[in-house]
């Protein structure tokens, strides 16, 4: 597990299981335009919370690339589901600005609600086919310059699904952090 903190803010890269961070306050989904399950991380996480999230989900839908919204966790140990688009790479462009506006607005969303903690998996990089490393130096972009307006937001984990991804997230986001 690699980590840092500054700006009273912790931020963690680890392996696991989206729907299995029973410590924090919000998960968020690699969702899809209409907020319904899925594949991957959005089948995961609708399947752990149960029918209720796609019933609160319906009305916030459909969202745009880069765009996020928020709902109750149902069943998941969670209080919060932040729900963000990715960008389809090769064909939502331009790909990094869509996919840091994912970060970002989900950040927001966070601090808005007073959320203390919260986990992100690699959006866009399953289905959306965004190469990882290349995803992975647009969240890290995206984290480092936004821990300053973090106000309730002390810790925020990143959660990687296998051996690979996290390496190459623990190597990129040493970089770009510095520690
Ligand atoms: N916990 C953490 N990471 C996971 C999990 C999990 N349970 N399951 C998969 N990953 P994806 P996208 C990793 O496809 O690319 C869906 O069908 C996975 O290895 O979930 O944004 C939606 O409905 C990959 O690295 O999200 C959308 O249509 C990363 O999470 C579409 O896929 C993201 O993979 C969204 O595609």
């Amino acid at each position: 597990m690699w980590q840092y903190e500054a700006h009273g803010v912790r931020v963690e890269c680890t392996k696991g299981d989206i729907t299995n961070q029973r410590d924090l306050d919000a998960i968020v989904n690699a969702a899809n335009a209409e907020l319904m399950s899925g594949g991957g991380v959005a089948g995961a996480i609708h399947a752990a919370a149960g029918p209720g999230l796609a019933e609160e989900c319906e009305p916030l839908a459909p969202i745009k690339p880069g765009e996020a919204v928020i709902t109750g966790g149902h069943d998941l140990p969670n209080r919060f589901v932040i729900h963000c688009l990715g960008p389809v790479y090769g064909q939502d462009q331009p790909e990094p600005e869509l996919l840091t506006n994912c970060y970002r607005s989900a950040l927001r969303l966070a601090n808005q609600k007073d959320i203390r903690s919260i986990a992100f998996p690699a959006i866009s990089t399953g289905a959306f086919g965004y190469p990882i490393a290349q995803a992975a130096l647009v969240a890290a972009d995206a984290v480092f310059e936004a821990l300053p307006r973090m106000s309730s937001v002390e810790l925020i984990r990143f959660v990687l699904f296998d051996d690979k991804a996290l390496h190459i997230h623990e190597e990129i986001f040493a970089a770009t952090f510095g520690g």
